[in-house]
């Protein structure tokens, strides 16, 4: 037992084990799931952390809105202000230059729904394709800025 490592033990038995927990079980940090809280609004994804280390990552997402809203998790090169759209405004999710990894659907006001995935690292894009109405009237929420950027590290 080295000193350092005797004086975390000895700091252990005073109670503060908290702050020090067991050394055995420092292992990287990539080797556990990241928990990705995502704030949904009209019309704004706001992840915190903004980004997160490669693995397992729990994208937790809360509707602060009162609008339905989803997430899609696009993996792309582009940023997300390049995204390629539809005609009508919306996101082209089968433009080649993206793609789509999965997506939390549906998400109702006041609800949260989750999503756990192995993200590998590399440059990512939060999307909120939904679009309310038909025709003239018909509302992108992409359109109007529901997007964000996210990177794996
Ligand atoms: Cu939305």
């Amino acid at each position: 037992m080295t000193r350092f490592t005797f004086v975390l033990f000895a700091l252990g038995m005073l109670g503060m084990s908290g702050c020090g927990d067991d050394d055995e079980a420092a292992a990287p940090a990539s080797s556990g799931t990241t928990t990705v809280n995502l704030a949904l609004s009209e019309f704004a994804i706001a992840p915190s952390p903004a980004a997160a280390p490669a693995g397992n990552i729990k994208f937790v997402a809360k509707n602060n809105g009162a609008d339905v809203h989803e997430v899609v998790i696009v993996k792309t090169a582009l940023t997300a202000a390049q995204l390629p759209k539809n005609a009508d405004g919306t996101f082209n999710e089968d433009d080649p230059a993206v793609s789509v990894v999965n997506e939390i659907e549906d998400i109702d006001p006041a609800a949260t729904k989750e999503l756990a995935l192995p993200l590998v690292a590399g440059h990512y894009v939060l999307v909120c394709n939904i679009v309310e109405g038909t025709g003239a009237t018909a509302e992108s929420h992409f359109h109007e800025g529901m997007f964000v950027d996210f990177t794996v590290q």
